[in-house]
């Protein structure tokens, strides 16, 4: 038996159509669903201990948990709009299994009691939001979306919405602002989505790979599926591992596999004759980690106790070809463009940082003011309306902690290139 559940036989021809996906076994899992209460459906998804795989890691059965009971218009809201640097790992499941990622949200909708759905898709995704259109067509044609599926009494709607190109609008609540026909910005928290979301309603927001492993809780159970994995990490996960490594792409691997093994033994490691400087674990977001922690298990409480995190599962693989200078100035480059501008930290914080670092290029910088790019971020960090802010501002100040004496040394060239001459010794 293959050890992988959402890429299990992924490549295999006509997977994205129903025929083919049925005949694998496809729909069982809902059936079986719709054979139990919705409050057997949660009971497996608690149990499964599966947690959020779109960046912050919260355990699903939880977020569907929270959910009002009782008649009311509830909406279950998949989030597509995959965005984050280097991670490109739901755009392979939606364009090659689209109906794994359909039947999970039908399940996930029955468990909360939500009837109306929707897939925000990020807008660049074309293919990917064809191939979903077809497939919702396809499953409505069959009886599983639409009134009383299957005679359950359950009725669901599933609408495909496709974004404009903004990161912001994969922050949830921005997400929601924008399905809602606004401009995609933050809302302050809480409340919580699962209390005020869609509409105003009560919304279960979830990414496409934690919908999509749904079907594989429900075909497993969710006791049997928490075995896979680590404590505290249970499950497979999706990885999308790029940069400067010689096979880069996107594998299923179980949580808790040495990273080590996923860097060096998946993706070929890089070029011969390089080495590698330092690594992203989960996104451009997440702070940067040197090859010491390779040894790590990469699971969530491994990559948060080296004081990072596993995000979206999305390896950045930096060597030694490279200037960490360069990295944190591209990066800084990405979340000014992206900031909403709606709150001040994040708005004028990336846009200093960015000023900061070009002069450090530009041979105007003194090490000095690596303390005032430092204190930046520090002040940026947990000040902000959303995540994005911090998405930066933690990457950064790993680097400059990380790395000072790279940036002291690139300024100090910079500076002789320049004609600055070299830095007075501090008296
Ligand atoms: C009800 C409570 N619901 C929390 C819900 C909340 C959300 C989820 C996680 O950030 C991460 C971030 C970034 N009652 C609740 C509650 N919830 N407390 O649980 O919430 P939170 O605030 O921890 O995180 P978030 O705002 O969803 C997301 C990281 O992702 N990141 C990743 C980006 C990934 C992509 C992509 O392409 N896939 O863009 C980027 O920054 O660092 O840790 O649903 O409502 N008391």
């Amino acid at each position: 038996m293959s050890d992988k559940l959402l890429f299990d036989r992924i490549d295999e021809p006509g997977l994205d159509t129903i025929e083919v996906y049925m005949r694998r076994g496809g729909y069982e899992s809902l059936k079986r669903a719709l054979r139990m209460t919705p409050e057997e459906v949660l009971q497996n998804l608690l149990d499964s201990g599966l947690r959020g795989r779109g960046g912050a890691g919260f355990a699903m059965g939880k977020k569907v948990s929270f959910l009002p009971r009782g008649a009311m218009d509830k909406y279950l809201v998949c989030n597509a709009d995959e965005s984050e640097p280097g991670t490109f790992k739901d755009r392979e499941l939606m364009q090659k299994s689209p109906h794994m990622l359909v039947e999970g949200m039908i399940i996930a909708a029955y468990a909360a009691g939500a009837n109306r759905s929707f897939i925000y898709i990020r807008g660049e995704y074309e293919l990917q939001a064809m191939k979903l259109e077809a497939a919702i067509h396809e499953a409505r044609e069959a009886g599983f979306l639409g009134e009383d599926i299957l005679g359950s009494g359950h009725s669901q709607t599933l609408v495909l919405h496709r974004g404009a190109g903004a990161y912001i609008c994969g922050e949830e609540t921005g997400l929601l602002d924008s399905l809602e026909g606004k401009r995609g910005n933050p809302r302050l928290k809480p409340p919580f989505p699962a209390n005020q979301g869609l509409y105003q309603g009560p919304t279960l927001i979830n990414n496409v790979e934690t919908l999509a492993t749904v079907p594989h809780i429900i075909k497993m159970g969710g006791t049997e599926y928490a075995k896979l994995g680590v404590d505290n990490s249970a499950g497979t996960k999706l990885i999308s591992i790029s940069g400067n490594v010689q096979r880069p792409g996107n594998y299923e691997i179980e949580l808790g596999m040495k990273s080590r093994d996923i860097v060096y033994g998946l993706a070929g490691g890089p070029e011969p004759g390089r080495e590698i400087k330092f690594w992203f674990p989960g996104g451009s977001s997440s702070p940067v980690l040197t090859p010491e922690d390779l040894e790590l298990p990469y699971d969530f409480d491994s990559m948060a106790k080296a004081g990072s995190m596993l995000g979206s599962g999305a390896i950045i693989v930096v060597d030694d070809s490279n200037s960490v200078v360069d990295v944190a100035l591209t990066l800084a480059k990405f979340y000014r463009h992206e900031s909403c501008g709606k709150c001040t930290p994040c708005r004028e914080g990336t846009n200093w940082t960015v000023k900061m670092l070009q002069r450090i290029h530009e041979g105007d910088a003194t090490p000095m003011d690596l303390d005032i790019i430092a204190s930046v971020q520090d002040q940026i960090m947990g000040n902000c309306l959303c995540v994005l802010g911090d998405a930066m501002a933690m990457p950064l100040s790993s680097m400059v902690a990380k790395f000072r004496g790279e940036f002291e040394q690139y300024i100090e060239e910079k500076r002789a290139a320049a004609g600055f001459g070299e830095m007075p010794e501090p008296s």
